[in-house]
């Protein structure tokens, strides 16, 4: 343990970041229900990614492979009972603002269903992403996260894994930069200033989506944690529970359980549901207010949205096993090599 963390530590790497690991408080009592309990968690050491995966970086994988996202293809009917025909073109779920202000109890007031809509083309078949080379990836569904994660030789981090990172070391601060959103007016994050969802100030700077590594890194050097864009991890969506053995945590710990992942609100549709993370840019104080470290929502795994991407881990147990040598030089240039991405 001590010689990975030794080592880890002074990799060259300029793209990922050791987290030590340790025992925080996850969750929080003082925000939405289903973030309680707070409550102590452990994780162990890992690597994780400095930003979120970028769309260069998922059209070099593209490219590689010939991957196509869920997004870029049809439904399969039977997998959909009862769908109109036009629900199962290739299509994903784009943001479009209202001109003015909507009832916010239903969400069709500005998310749509969009043909055409992919991460290539984020707001649906007539926009593209030139010039959004260093933007997050989105209209990712989760088994396109673990299709990449697999081919570049990463993982996706469970809840506590990535919540613990998003902290940075304050183990129990509301925001992932310490108890004041915008300190001296500062905006910390790519979220939404003025009233959603049809007033978009943007005093941040952006609209939409901004490349990553705009706003400031938390305290373990991690960029894009809390806003920009959802991130998915590996849990499946069911309430915080305690715990039952502290000696279960890391990579072991929790995963959940994929029945009680449904939504109950719509007990006809039958789509497990995984943890996101972090918030994106259209999280605004007067509707959600998700930009916090603790914060989680819900994510059906066939649903790709213009605001959901992703970022990876490497455990400490497969790092040891792959990367470390008894030779430090051989150690060093695989990871090195490996890392680097
Ligand atoms: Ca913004």
């Amino acid at each position: 343990m001590e010689k990975f963390r030794e080592t880890v530590c002074w990799l060259p790497s300029a793209n990922m970041r050791f987290i030590r690991g340790g025992t925080f408080v996850m969750g929080s009592d003082k925000h939405y229900e289903e973030e309680q309990p707070a409550h102590a968690e452990t994780v162990d050491a890992f690597v994780i990614d400095k930003y979120p995966v970028t769309n260069e970086q998922f059209a070099n994988f593209v490219h590689e492979t010939g991957y196509v996202t869920l997004a870029e293809r049809p439904a399969r009917a039977e997998d959909y009972p009862g769908a109109k025909s036009e629900m199962l073109r290739p299509a994903s779920v784009v943001f479009q603002q209202p001109r003015c202000p909507v009832d916010l109890s239903n969400h069709y007031n500005w998310w749509t269903y969009v043909a055409g809509a992919d991460w290539r083309h984020p707001e649906g078949p007539n926009s593209s992403i030139d010039n959004r080379a260093q933007h997050p990836v989105v209209h990712i569904a989760y088994e396109d996260a673990e299709a990449y994660a697999t081919w570049i030789g990463k993982e996706l981090p469970t809840e506590a894994e990535w919540e613990f990172a998003a902290r940075g070391g304050l183990n129990t601060g509301t925001y992932a930069w310490g108890e004041e959103f915008a300190p001296d007016g500062r905006q910390m994050a790519n979220t939404w200033q003025g009233e959603f969802p049809w007033q978009n100030l943007a005093i941040d700077g952006y609209e939409g989506t901004a490349p990553v590594g705009q706003f400031p890194p938390n305290g373990f050097g991690l960029f894009d944690m809390i806003g920009n864009v959802w991130e998915w991890t590996s849990d499946w969506y069911v309430a915080h529970r305690q715990p039952q053995k502290a000696c279960c945590g890391g990579e072991g710990a929790k995963h959940g359980d994929r029945e009680r992942s449904y939504d109950p609100t719509i007990p006809g549709i039958k789509i497990p549901r995984k943890v996101i993370k972090g918030g994106s840019f259209l999280c605004a104080p007067n509707y959600c207010r998700r930009y916090r470290p603790a914060a989680r929502m819900g994510q059906p795994i066939d649903t790709s949205t213009c605001h959901v991407g992703f970022r990876l881990i490497i455990r400490q147990r497969r790092f040891a096993t792959e990367f470390l040598s008894p030779e430090a030089d051989v150690l060093n240039s695989n990871a090195s090599a490996n890392l680097s991405y």
